[in-house]
């Protein structure tokens, strides 16, 4: 197997574009990748400070590495979630890697946030962790972006997660899910900061191996409340697919992002208002993380329940 690009031998092969590189070349095939998705989507410019929310996890690390090297000016967003050693172990390859690249990294603990972490909110509201997670989350980055002046968060979602996450929306037709399901999210109010994904074009054993020929240190165990996701059942569908027809999951995507996310976009415009109690943007008088709060540190003065493993 010879390298597409240079015609030495090959150390990856990707059967999806029908290619096999070498390891410069693949590195430099995985940098354009991602400089095209900020260029075809305008994520964000040279000038602009960026918010790169990092899990410790193969992905976001990756993304972080790209946007240093290719000379970005970025801070780091580590989100400790509390979820037992996961948490630790992450927080933990996240700040090696920090130090490594002599890189800013804010740390915001949901415990702080929300007075309880997520096995706690897991508890106290008796949903998936998920829900309170992924609530959380988009929240916090949001506020710890705006509270730094930050006008652009990026997340390392890949190819494999959108594609899932579309996979999901159409199974139960949230039709009202896929307007936002973009590779960039406009801000669409002050207090709402831009979302892009500027791996949305490369797929997970993509990013493993930039990680991988990088040598970047990162947590290879997932989180202990993923194995429930239905995300990964739509991910083991979508691979199946994928291996009887090599690009099955970039045509849906892409063939969504090109030929149908706009037939979905709504519209009227939902109105927007800040909380009542944080100021930050919501559709109610107070906002979903308020709401979780309350219940949390309600229950919590109630004598906090033992988080279940
Ligand atoms: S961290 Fe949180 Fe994920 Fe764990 S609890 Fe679910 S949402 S799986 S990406
Ligand atoms: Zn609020």
């Amino acid at each position: 197997m010879k390298c597409r690009k240079c015609g030495n031998s090959a150390t990856i092969e990707l059967r999806r574009h029908n290619a096999a590189f070498c390891v410069d070349d693949y590195l430099e095939f995985f940098r354009n990748q991602v400089r095209e998705a900020i260029r075809k989507h305008r994520m964000f410019t040279r000038d602009e400070r960026v918010l790169v929310a990092v899990s410790g996890g193969k992905d976001s690390l990756a993304l972080w590495d790209v946007l240093i090297d290719d000379g970005y000016d970025t801070t780091g967003l580590y989100l400790d979630l509390g979820i037992f050693d996961y948490s630790v172990e992450s927080k933990a390859k996240c700040e090696a890697f920090a130090a490594r690249r002599g890189a800013r990294l804010l740390v915001s603990r949901v415990a702080d946030e929300v007075g309880g972490p997520v096995p706690v909110i897991k508890q106290v509201t008796r949903r998936p962790p998920c829900s309170g997670c992924g609530l959380s989350k988009r929240y916090l980055m949001n506020r710890v972006a705006l509270d730094h002046g930050l006008p652009v968060v990026a997340t390392g979602h890949n190819l494999d997660d959108e594609a899932a996450t579309l996979f999901g929306s159409v199974m139960h037709w949230r039709t009202e899910a896929l307007p936002r399901q973009s590779p960039a999210l406009a801000s669409t109010h002050p207090k709402l900061v831009r979302r892009v994904k500027p791996l949305y074009r490369l797929s997970e054993r993509e990013t493993a191996a930039y990680a991988f020929l990088r040598r970047i240190d990162y947590i290879v165990e997932e989180c202990p409340f993923a194995a429930g996701a239905t995300s990964i059942a739509h991910k083991e569908v979508l691979n199946r697919m994928e291996d009887a027809s090599p690009g099955a999951k970039h045509n849906f995507l892409f063939g969504f992002l090109d030929k149908a996310r706009a037939a979905f976009e709504r519209l009227e415009d939902v109105s927007l208002q800040e909380c009542a109690r944080c100021g930050q943007v919501t559709t109610s008088t107070v906002c979903a993380f308020c709401k979780l709060a309350d219940q949390v540190k309600r229950a919590a003065g109630d004598g906090p329940p033992a988080p279940d493993r």
